[in-house]
């Protein structure tokens, strides 16, 4: 694989560079892609980034992910190089993955060991985030870290290690931390706009959810359950149950959660989390999947026996 010295001499080559996040981005590869195109800026070369989908709202206070692109017309041609951030398959970047495939330059920067090594020039490094890697790449750039660029990177940090949480934390993941805070990266107001804040319509419909949470198999498997009428009386947004799910597996004695919504009359869509039980066999019963400790699927029914039939297939996989 290439070094980070090796990748950095040869982006420092290009005259103007495209950056693909992937679609339904999240806040590591929208901050090491903005924070990219900035280091790139400061050393003279033009830069752009581009999102098949939509920045989350919550990404809003850093003033540089409003120039993040939603469309192009045209095969991207005018641009030297296009870089992958945070991508490990080239379909993840939706709708500019033909171009991308297409183009004579291509480079891509991920984090995920699973990368498909589908680009011309592959800097693959398992660390905790992207916004390492490309931490490690601009400093290698020789780039004057505003702090701008320190928040763009720690809001990556901080949101793939779900706030320094998850089991991919190491040293390494808090000495770079550490480093970007004495670049002028505001934890804080990173983890407040990132994880803390809501509205009010969903800090109501997650009461409503969680005081009626059932419990099966003896504890060991909660529902938690989003029904039409739970948003019509709070308004809440479907995309607002996001973080739900966690919650439930913080109960003690937990070992299966489930998040039960209903998106339309008799449609549920259901997320699953386990601290060890096969959920990905659990959602593949119906259809779906995921990974062993993180899936989903769809279920089509009448509640009650949605819920029977989700708790009865959970119960096939409990240890
Ligand atoms: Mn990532």
């Amino acid at each position: 694989m290439i070094t980070v010295k090796e990748l950095s001499e040869k982006l420092l080559c290009e005259k103007s560079v495209a950056l693909f996040c992937h679609a339904r981005p999240d806040g590591d590869t929208i901050g090491s892609a903005c924070a990219l195109k900035l280091a790139l800026e400061s050393k003279g070369i033009k830069a752009r980034v581009y999102c098949s989908d939509d920045v989350p709202k919550k990404f809003a206070f850093l003033e540089e992910t409003h120039s993040v692109l939603k469309d192009h017309a045209g095969d991207f041609s005018e641009y030297s190089a296009l870089v992958a951030i945070d991508n490990a398959e080239i379909s993840r970047i939706g709708n500019f993955a033909d171009a991308f495939s297409r183009h004579k330059n291509t480079y891509s920067i991920d984090h995920h060991i699973s990368n498909t090594r589908y680009a011309k020039i592959n800097y693959i490094a398992e660390r905790s985030s992207n916004a390492e890697n490309v931490f490690a790449l601009i400093s290698a750039m020789n780039v004057n870290i505003t702090p701008d660029i320190a928040n763009l990177l720690a809001t990556g940090v901080m949101t793939d290690t779900g706030g320094f949480r998850h089991k991919n934390v190491t040293a390494e993941t808090f000495f770079d931390a550490g480093k970007l805070v004495e670049f002028g990266a505001d934890m804080n107001t990173i983890y407040y706009n990132a994880f803390t804040r809501q509205s009010k319509e969903r800090a109501e419909l997650f009461g409503k959810t969680m005081s009626k949470i059932r419990y099966f198999e003896g504890g060991r498997v909660a529902v938690a359950t989003v029904r039409l009428r739970d948003f019509a009386e709070t308004k809440a947004l479907q995309e607002e149950t996001e973080g739900f799910i966690d919650f439930v597996m913080g109960i003690a004695g937990v070992r299966v959660g489930a998040c039960v919504m209903e998106t339309d009359p008799d449609k549920y869509k259901i997320s699953l989390r386990s601290d060890g039980a096969d959920v990905n066999a659990v959602a593949a019963t119906f259809g779906g999947g995921g990974h062993k400790l993180a899936s989903g699927c769809r279920i089509v029914g009448e509640y009650e026996e949605v819920v029977d039939k989700l708790v009865f297939a959970i119960g096939r996989y409990l240890d």
